[in-house]
């Protein structure tokens, strides 16, 4: 065979692989390597046209155009074949990313609040409502804090070993939360108007209504001026509030170290009366403990039971149930 037609076939053998390479070819990357290894600089085209320089000059245009002509069809397969890939690639990535928004979703468990957080938050936002700042203070306390100041003598048996948890160095687990109103009246001025949620404790027997560990909210306003009226509006209001529709209230007189005249409060609610809250009107020992002036002002008080509530308005029929962290009850909330 003739030189010539030796390299014409060479050059449309080379033509024909190269297709058949790019049709197999899957990636882009493959595409480029074929595209490098026959048409580069050193690819096997230039190898064979460098065998040119064996033909004579009025033969080497026919091979050019040849040449050219594959070049051209290698070119072209190869373009053709990168749109191919690019679509697959479209397609592929429509079908795996399209999100099919009529799918049930995946549903997440959340958290919730716990019915004694809960109820804190709804009687703490009502007193906010009623201009009342929130007060907080230390869960263990001293004698001073917790009996003293309050009026609460040293042989009342609250203070009793049997009542209270008193740690070797004479402090004590606050028994209610007035501790904290004591050291906010010593750093404020009257008037003031004060709520303080938080936990207290007392060595009671653990029953379906007792706990030694418990939630109390207190409420304390000084001012001058302050009587019984204004306690038993605020106490009202307050429950009105708190069970969403006006309740028969009863004020009992009651006793408790710290008020003078003290009450407790009941409420009938779903037919029946129920003891809700203690409060009363500051005694004025109590105000002198912490300097304020009892001739100038006066002030009311009142404690409220946070479980009572949450066990009144949940319907809970037994108090450890709120402390057992069983989540099929908890999540009933
Ligand atoms: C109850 C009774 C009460 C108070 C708490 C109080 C606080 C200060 C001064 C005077 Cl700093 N009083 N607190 C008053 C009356 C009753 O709680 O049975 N709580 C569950």
């Amino acid at each position: 065979m003739t030189e010539i037609k030796e390299l014409e076939r060479e050059l449309r053998s080379l033509g024909e692989n190269a297709e058949k390479e790019i049709e197999e070819a899957d990636s882009l990357e493959k595409l480029e390597g074929i595209r490098v290894s026959y048409l580069g600089k050193k690819g096997k085209i230039s190898v064979i046209m460098k065998g040119m320089g064996k033909l004579s000059p009025e033969e080497r245009p026919y091979l050019g155009a040849i040449a050219n002509e594959i070049k051209e069809k290698i070119q072209e397969k190869l373009k053709k074949q990168q749109e191919t890939i690019q679509e697959r690639e479209i397609e592929r990535r429509i079908k795996e990313e399209t999100l099919d928004v009529t799918m049930p979703g995946v549903s997440r468990q959340l958290g919730r609040i716990h019915p004694i957080q809960g109820t804190i938050d709804r009687i703490v936002d009502i007193f906010v409502g009623m201009g009342y700042t929130v007060a907080e203070g230390p869960q263990i306390e001293t004698d001073y804090y917790n009996f003293t100041a309050l009026n609460t003598p040293e042989d009342h048996p609250a203070r009793d070993m049997q009542d209270t948890f008193y740690f070797e160095d004479g402090t004590l687990l606050r028994t209610h939360t007035s501790s904290v109103q004591i050291r906010y009246m010593e750093k404020h001025k009257p008037p003031i108007k004060i709520v303080a949620p938080g936990r207290v404790y007392r060595r009671d027997t653990v029953d379906a209504t007792h706990s030694a560990v418990f939630h109390q909210v207190e409420i304390l306003a000084v001012g001058e001026g302050l009587t019984f009226t204004d306690l038993k509006g605020t106490i009202k209001e307050f429950l009105r509030r708190m069970f969403g529709e006006e309740v028969p209230t009863v004020f009992r007189a009651s006793y408790f170290p710290f008020t003078e005249p003290s009450a407790e409060v009941d409420v009938k609610w779903q037919g029946k009366w129920l003891e809700v809250l203690g409060c009363g009107m500051v005694d004025p020992n109590v105000l002198k403990a912490v300097g304020y002036d009892p001739e100038k002002y006066t002030g009311f008080a009142a404690g409220l039971g946070v479980e009572r509530f949450a066990m009144i308005l949940h319907k809970i029929d037994d108090i450890r149930r709120l402390y057992q962290s069983d989540l099929r009850f908890l999540r009933q909330f």
